[in-house]
């Protein structure tokens, strides 16, 4: 009998870190299931990998809908590796005057959206026997910054996750990695925090002589998940060689 594929479910995969990921885990002969919510952009990088042999499938999916993702969890046959992607930042404004429905909204994403997913499918990686869950957290999970106020607390809600689920679940044959990558430059990151202003956007990564890109950090992804089962990488942190820390970063003129 030829054993199953190993499938990995990444959220977010439409686009940046997510696809990227989604990429090399499919590259690495995992069978990828894509989530997220623009289906158009979900079936365009699913025909793109399927031209080129790889096996995935494609599911529409908005991680803040806890019915959602527990009837996508239901449809499953398996899950091996869960990479926890989708997230994002939403404006960069003091905690004096921020928007609290941008904190929300942030939470949402980034700390309920993990929760949902993570439980949902909890019971089928440890019924694989060797199961892994990813959460791409950020630097901004590990230390704060001026104006990063409802992203970095939502973050460090994500990095809690991870640390907290690795104690509870410690014997189980399930690994908790967490990755924190810093400044990574993305199509859409910088774009949706500054909410399409392009202009602000680029000025995030004006000078900086090589951010991250999202496959760096989809490399690391793949890297940790393919150590041998006994080795978790509990946490990895990956920044360019221009930042030093979240609010040191070195600028060409
Ligand atoms: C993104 C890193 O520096 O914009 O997760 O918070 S930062």
């Amino acid at each position: 009998m030829t054993p199953r594929p190993r499938t990995a479910v990444v959220t977010g995969a439409s686009s940046g870190i997510g696809a990227a990921t989604a990429r090399r885990l499919a590259e690495a002969g995992y069978h990828v299931v894509l989530t997220a919510r623009r289906a158009d952009r979900l079936d365009a990088l699913a025909k793109e990998l399927t031209a080129e042999g790889r096996s995935v499938a494609v599911q529409t999916l908005d991680v803040t809908d806890r019915a959602a993702v527990d009837a996508f969890a239901a449809s499953l046959d398996a899950c091996d590796v869960l990479v926890n992607n989708a997230g994002g930042a939403l404006g960069t404004d003091p905690v004096a005057t921020a928007d609290p429905a941008d904190w929300r909204t942030m939470y949402e994403v980034n700390v309920l959206g993990v929760l949902h997913v993570t439980q949902a499918l909890l019971p089928a990686l440890t019924a694989s026997g060797d199961g892994t869950v990813v959460i791409i957290s950020s630097t901004a999970g590990l230390g704060t910054y001026e104006g990063g106020g409802g992203y970095v607390a939502a973050k460090h809600g994500a990095h809690v996750i991870a640390e907290t689920l690795r104690l509870e679940i410690v014997g189980r044959p399930v690994r908790v990695i967490e990755i924190a990558p810093g400044m990574v430059k993305t199509d859409e990151f910088a774009l949706t925090r500054f909410r399409g202003d392009a202009d602000r956007a680029a000025a995030v990564y004006e000078g900086v002589a090589e951010p991250l890109t999202a496959d760096d950090v989809a490399d690391t992804v793949a890297w940790a998940v393919t150590r041998p089962p006994h080795v978790n990488v509990d946490l990895l942190v990956l920044r360019p060689r221009a930042q030093a820390s979240n609010y040191k970063v070195h600028r060409d003129k």
